[in-house]
């Protein structure tokens, strides 16, 4: 059974995009390391944080008692690290690839071998695409607005025709959390554990409902990239944005980071099980060793957080602070991406 309020794939997207990793992941991840540029591996060195914010560390109150996955709410000392102001953009993501030329996971192609009575002409790489309904529906059936779009990855983010130019300042999507890592590694840095990433997205604030206050809409004003009117059926755009948003549109918070509450997903580190804040670490946790979600069994997940452009209080409500997301390792969406973070130097 899917969790509707989480950016969950359709289970034949799952075991496509599986399969597709899981016969080429380790020679792309090969290839990337060896060409990585000097010039990216100075950088890394000297300790650039261009365009990161120093998150002084702390102890904060992890979890959210609403969420049974983010139970129970625990104390967590984090260390300081580096954060990037805002998601990673088109325009970096497309210097990454010009430097190592990284294919990600959408991009790849697929061997029948691994989709036995799966038509051959059915086997195009693609990935998921949201496209909303024409009228109301039950928000039982996600597939009823995720489709799989052959063609549809980080260059071409509605499939065949469409394209990243004048998006440069847009985030990057449709990237799996293998793209992210390489991503993270050629950049000399590294994604952050869901703890700094929730501990960065509270910014000192405890015990709010929304990582930027109490109230939906403070003074009025959408503060952050959601989702208004009926979904998935009518998006009113209130806040401005029926799809992506150019990052820094909305406020930063408290520490100076931008779109931690919505705009896309962001991938963290951590491998995602429902109960590991049961039996957390107490200082700088990274997460369970396993994953495990007994909604899909066998699909390896990592957590996600900050909801994205499609969640509301109708449908997903991951944006709620100390909430959590989670998605299968080898999927992508167009309401997916990350940020990086770096230790101090
Ligand atoms: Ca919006
Ligand atoms: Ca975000």
């Amino acid at each position: 059974m899917f969790s509707f309020r989480l950016p969950q794939i359709p289970a034949y997207l799952l075991l496509l995009f599986a399969m597709v990793t899981g016969c080429t992941s380790e020679k792309t991840a090969q290839e990337t390391s060896s060409t990585a540029s000097s010039a990216t591996l100075e950088k890394a060195i000297k300790g650039d944080t261009t365009g990161m914010v120093w998150v002084e560390g702390g102890n904060f109150m992890m979890g959210n008692d609403e969420f049974t996955d983010a139970r129970p709410v625990h104390q967590v000392q984090v260390d300081g690290f580096w954060m990037d102001a805002h998601e990673v953009t088109n325009a970096e993501f497309a210097r990454f690839v010009e430097a190592t030329g990284y294919v990600t996971v959408a991009e790849r192609p697929l061997n029948p071998a691994d989709f036995p009575g799966v038509p051959a002409d059915k086997l195009v790489p693609g990935s998921a695409v949201f496209t909303p309904t024409v009228q109301k529906v039950n928000l039982a059936n996600p597939l009823q607005w995720w489709t799989y779009v052959p063609g549809a990855n980080w260059r071409q983010p509605e499939g065949a025709n469409s394209s990243i130019k004048g998006r440069e300042n847009l985030p990057v999507v449709h990237v799996s959390h293998e793209d992210a890592v390489a991503y993270t590694k050629w950049a000399g840095k590294r994604l952050p554990t869901e703890a700094e990433w929730e501990y960065a997205a509270r910014s000192g604030k405890e015990n709010q409902t929304y990582y930027w206050g109490e109230e939906l809409k403070p003074q009025g004003q959408w503060v952050a990239n959601i989702y208004q009117g009926s979904f998935p059926d009518k998006n009113t755009a209130e806040d401005g944005f029926a799809s992506i948003a150019p990052v820094k549109t909305f406020p930063p918070n408290a520490y100076g980071l931008y779109d931690m509450d919505g705009n896309v997903w962001e991938w963290c580190s951590d491998l995602y099980r429902p109960d590991y804040y049961m039996s957390s670490a107490r200082k700088n946790p990274t997460g369970p060793t396993d994953s495990y979600d007994p909604e899909e069994p066998g699909a390896v997940k990592y957590v996600q957080r900050g909801g994205s452009f499609l969640c509301s209080d109708e449908y997903c409500i991951r944006y709620k602070a100390g909430s959590r997301g989670k998605g299968e390792a080898t999927s992508g969406s167009n309401n997916l991406g990350f940020r990086c973070v770096r230790d101090k130097s």
